[in-house]
């Protein structure tokens, strides 16, 4: 029994497979190194003591997702983590974005249903619940207006795992929707390493406080919520990833389709988090009150009792220990996986 985690060496990816390896899984990564670094893969295999298969592949070609299953038959479920997922850029880029992120998938279910394999944990995000009515947000929430292709990308590829769920009674998915997921493994090895200029706000304060960046840039302090600035529901990335290892189990009791938010519950402005960074770092975070960043909404968290309730998981670390160990990650790599030793 082996898990196929493709886009397994970016940062969600590289997270979940430590913890499935921990929990005693065969991982099969695979990975076009679009947003992630081969030094990622070593630094797993550092980190558990475990090897497992890479292959080097593109999951919108079918012939390289066809040769991973053929040359891998005990391949028995899969964690679709390859996607593209700069916001801003999929505004500009919106071909490239549906394009890539809608057929990764379509592929990988494609090839799946001549191998046997019924089982698919989905990434997906809770922008699918676009400006959500009320906090916090339960899974029922309707999904769909979405202010920007790549989470267009996400409620599309959701609709087209229920459709495939409806069709086929014997595949079981999970769409899994991420608050937002910072903090880094515990070692420091590895972590979140964007490329270029940050766009989300803990790599961006990361950047600041090693020196690489001037000054956080926060936008907008004229949001209904308690400082003024957004507020979202902040997430481990080792929580995330051990909620990935909870959802294989759900699907290995043959759930079908399992749709499920991973968060908190707990909601931090973006004040919050640049003060508990500061005490984290032990240095102010120098920042700037800027205008609104458009189609950006005032307050999102989860209500994650659907996930207390049938995978077992609660989230276990705090804010203080999301940015420990993102401060953690990122004095040890000033320069991310380029960081020379
Ligand atoms: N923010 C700043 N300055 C920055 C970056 C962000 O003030 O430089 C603010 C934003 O306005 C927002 C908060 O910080 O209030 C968080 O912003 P992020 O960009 O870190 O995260 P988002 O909530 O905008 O989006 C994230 C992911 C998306 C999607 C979404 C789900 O980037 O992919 O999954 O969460 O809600």
């Amino acid at each position: 029994m082996a898990i196929l985690v493709s886009g397994g060496a970016g940062y969600i990816g590289s997270h979940t497979c430590i913890e499935l390896l921990n929990a005693g899984y065969d991982v099969v990564v695979a990975d076009n190194y679009y947003n992630a670094s081969p030094v990622v893969l070593d630094r797993i295999k550092q980190i558990t003591g475990k090897d497992f298969r890479f292959y080097k592949a593109d999951m919108t070609k079918h012939e390289d997702v066809e040769h991973i299953f053929s040359e891998c038959p005990d391949i028995t479920a899969v964690i679709q983590f390859a996607a593209y997922k700069a916001v801003g850029e999929s505004v500009s880029k919106p071909i490239e974005y549906y394009y890539n992120n809608l057929n990764c998938t379509l592929v990988i279910l494609d090839v799946m249903r001549h191998h046997n394999c019924h089982n698919f944990v989905f990434s997906s995000s809770a922008t699918v619940y676009g400006d959500p009515a009320s906090v916090p947000i339960t899974e029922d929430f309707p999904t769909g207006a979405t202010t920007n292709p790549y989470g267009t990308t996400k409620v599309f590829t959701e609709r087209i795992l229920q459709d495939v769920c409806k069709a086929d009674p014997s595949l079981n998915v999970a769409l899994l929707r991420y608050f937002n997921p910072i903090g880094a493994h515990k070692s420091g090895l590895i972590g979140e390493d964007p490329n270029g200029i940050p766009n989300n706000l803990m790599p961006y304060i990361a950047k600041v406080a090693v020196g690489k960046l001037e000054k956080v840039h926060v936008f907008g302090n004229d949001y209904p919520t308690p400082d003024g600035t957004g507020v979202r529901d902040y997430i481990h990335v080792v929580d995330l990833a051990r909620g990935h290892v909870c959802a294989i189990k759900k699907l290995e009791t043959n759930c079908g389709l399992f749709i499920c938010n991973l968060g908190t519950g707990k909601g931090y402005s973006v004040l919050d988090v640049i003060h508990a960074f500061s005490k984290a770092c032990g240095k102010e975070i120098p920042y700037v009150i800027d205008p609104r960043r458009p189609g950006d909404i005032a307050e999102c968290y989860a209500d994650p009792t659907k996930a207390k309730n049938e995978l077992g998981w609660v989230a276990e670390y705090g804010i203080e220990e999301m940015c420990a160990d993102s401060w953690n990650w990122q004095k040890n790599n000033p320069d991310g996986y380029h960081t020379v030793k």
